[in-house]
């Protein structure tokens, strides 16, 4: 296995994980300024209705070990959203309609690795992350063996932008962590299908 770690302690621009064939991923730190992220934060974790949703798992229903929120593009986005989706959308290139927002209370608060259902995205289209809060590791290894891996340190005010065809290759999770984490908020931005 093939590991990197990213971000932990490093300053400096973007930083390109993957870049070929199999897709493209980039690191960000500092896109949005730090007083900006406190805020957006502060007011998202404090006005949104966070949902605890519970989903079926093999013979049992689990608790989604992380609060969730969604907003489409028939819904009324709060502002701190919309000037995300703004920054999002700058970064990307790509004219976002839906965002999954996810709130990490603690360390124990999770997402097992996944990737995205292209076929819930519009073709091609890019997903965006932003990270509010406290920094969390993010993995990100390849679905091909030997896994190539990465952990990223997701801080405030990043972006990680997955991009061509990186959601059929590579998986992504932010794993539990030992010891004191401060809360997080990752906003999720794509382009979905309508109608
Ligand atoms: O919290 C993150 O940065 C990852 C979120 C994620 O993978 C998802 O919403 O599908």
């Amino acid at each position: 296995m093939q590991q990197l770690e990213l971000g932990f302690g490093l300053d400096g621009g973007p930083r390109t994980l993957v870049d070929d064939a199999s897709g493209k991923i980039v690191y960000a730190p500092g896109i949005v300024a730090p007083e900006t992220a406190a805020g957006w934060f502060a007011l998202l974790r404090d006005t949104i209705d966070w949902q605890h949703e519970r989903r079926p798992m093999y013979d049992r229903i689990v608790d989604v070990p992380r609060l969730t929120a969604h907003f489409g593009p028939g819904a009324v986005w709060p502002q701190p959203l919309r000037a995300a989706q703004r920054v999002a959308e700058r970064f990307a290139g790509v004219r976002f309609n839906s965002a999954g927002l996810n709130l990490y209370r603690d360390g124990n608060d999770s997402v097992a690795m996944h990737n995205d259902h292209t076929a819930e995205l519009i073709d091609g289209s890019p997903v965006l992350l932003i990270s509010l809060g406290g920094t969390r590791r993010m993995r990100i290894h390849s679905k091909a063996l030997p896994r190539q891996t990465f952990d990223v340190a997701l801080e405030p005010g990043s972006v990680l932008l997955m991009a061509g065809a990186s959601q059929r290759h590579w998986e992504h999770g932010i794993p539990k962590t030992r010891g004191h984490a401060d809360a997080r908020i990752s906003l999720a931005f794509r382009l979905r299908p309508t109608g």
